[in-house]
């Protein structure tokens, strides 16, 4: 078991929107099965549009943990999550075509957007690795806790909705997430009082964004 460390600690004192992000109506919804088909829909091409984002991102944090880490196990890691979103976004095409979702046609909402920039925001060279770390940790976490939520026992999830639920409930993925809060950790420990509250700040934010990424689905702009 893991020690507890600087991520528990703020996530207990930001319990109500931790909650918020991963156990959202949508989420709840999906688990019990009265999901309405539009909104899984408009969640699909949206997040669909965040993955083309998110990769970047991912690769800027990527080349940071090869030149910047000092551990060679942190860039396996993160190599790892890159070669996953390879995956994701052939996974992507194929839940658009079955669908007809046409990826080409859907523009980015707002609260998508703003989500991006935020991810833009992180590439800087003057945003620290265990900051960008903990961001890259948190916005996994969501989603797997989300969507892990949808499969324990006495969900009524739809078949057809299981795909993406599996693709972030698995167990691997939690694992892969487990590896990433660890190297989270293990830099917020050497980090600066500064660096820490920027870290906690950034936190707060991504569970913002991913709480206003899922009102998304309720459609409207
Ligand atoms: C909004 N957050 C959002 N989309 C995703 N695909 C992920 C996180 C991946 O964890």
């Amino acid at each position: 078991p893991e020690k507890r460390g600087m991520i528990d600690t703020w996530l207990d004192k930001h319990r109500s929107l931790y909650t918020a992000a991963t156990r959202h109506d949508f989420v709840v919804s999906i688990r019990d099965g009265s999901v309405d088909l539009s909104s899984f829909k408009t969640w699909l091409g949206q997040d669909y549009l965040f993955v083309r984002g998110f990769v970047p991102f991912v690769a800027n944090v990527l080349i940071r943990a090869c030149k910047e880490s000092g551990v060679t196990s942190d860039m396996e890691v993160v190599l790892g999550g890159l070669a996953s979103l390879n995956d994701e976004i052939e996974w992507f095409k194929s839940e658009g075509s079955k669908w007809s979702v046409d990826f080409s046609t859907v523009v980015a909402q707002k609260a998508n957007q703003e989500y991006r920039r935020f991810l833009e925001a992180m590439m800087s060279s003057e945003v620290e690795y265990s900051v960008v770390m903990t961001a890259f940790w948190a916005i996994e976490a969501v989603y797997q806790e989300s969507f892990a939520h949808c499969l324990e026992e006495g969900n009524k999830t739809p078949a057809e909705l299981t795909g993406a639920c599996n693709r972030w409930g698995n167990d691997g993925f939690k694992q892969y997430c487990l590896s990433v809060k660890s190297i989270a950790e293990r830099c917020l420990e050497n980090a600066s009082g500064e660096a820490l509250a920027e870290a906690e700040d950034v936190l707060v934010r991504v569970l913002e964004h991913e709480v206003a990424f899922w009102e998304m689905s309720r459609g409207g702009q």
